[in-house]
């Protein structure tokens, strides 16, 4: 019998499963990822966050692995032990009080408004910077943690075009725009009098993305690393596969 995680509710822990191939001669844990319970031929990660069953699915996915199928009676009672030890554990995010843990970052929704350059150093003064978006994985997940904290406010990100106009730089990293999500008829610079060069998650396009005047003041989302002892087994970008 096959039993598959596939609760549709908002805020549960998962288990992450993938299927390891013992090679001869390696020690048993070295095959599991840091992090990671070794059971039979499988390894488990139980998340440290609370997704709903599209985002956890993803996140499993970014890990190579699936959510948790549970085949016998012996890896079921191997897996309640996780829970059970988890429970006695101070697991947790590593990040700091009040940010949400995605992948490799950190993430804090703000509680002020500000134009976009004060934004960027309230980030930065939290060691953070305006988010940087890479990923449909990772835009998809600020969505959901919009949605969740009941957000109908715009909220500036890193993104801008005040160098040279039309070409998008994420401000940080100075990289240029790998994955866009532009609204209808987005980035427009502004039908008036002032350019815009500020990138923001606007709510009236569902969150898709509006290029807006920097002067304004908006709420904003920093991202930090998450601490680098925790990362080891965690890839850099997120991927999807299968
Ligand atoms: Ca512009
Ligand atoms: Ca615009």
């Amino acid at each position: 019998m096959k039993l598959l995680f596939t609760m549709e509710y908002s805020g549960i822990l998962f288990l992450c499963h993938i299927l390891v191939v013992f090679k001869l001669f390696a020690t048993i844990h070295s095959q599991c990822p840091v992090g990671w319970h070794h059971f039979e031929k499988s390894c488990y990660y139980l998340s440290d966050n609370k997704y709903n069953w599209i985002l956890a699915e993803d996140s499993c996915r970014a890990h190579n692995a699936r959510l948790a199928e549970i085949e016998s009676k012996e890896q079921s009672d191997y897996l309640i032990k996780i829970f059970k030890d988890f429970g006695k554990q101070t697991f947790g995010s590593d990040c700091p009080i009040g940010w949400h843990h995605f992948y490799r970052s950190c993430y804090m929704f703000s509680n002020d408004a500000y134009d976009w350059l004060l934004a960027e150093s309230s980030c930065r003064a939290h060691d953070a910077r305006l988010v940087e978006i890479e990923s449909q994985e990772q835009y998809r997940y600020l969505v959901n943690s919009l949605r969740s904290i009941g957000a109908d406010v715009d909220h500036w990100i890193g993104g801008r075009d005040d160098v040279i106009e039309g070409i998008w730089k994420w401000a940080f990293s100075d990289s240029n725009f790998s994955y866009i999500a532009w609204g209808p008829g987005e980035p427009n610079n502004g039908h008036y009098h002032e350019h815009e060069n500020c990138v923001l998650m606007a709510d009236r396009y569902q969150w898709l993305w509006d290029d807006r005047s920097c002067s304004e003041s908006h709420y904003f989302i920093c991202e930090r690393k998450y601490p680098e002892s925790v990362t080891e087994s965690i890839p850099l970008v997120p991927s999807i596969i299968g």
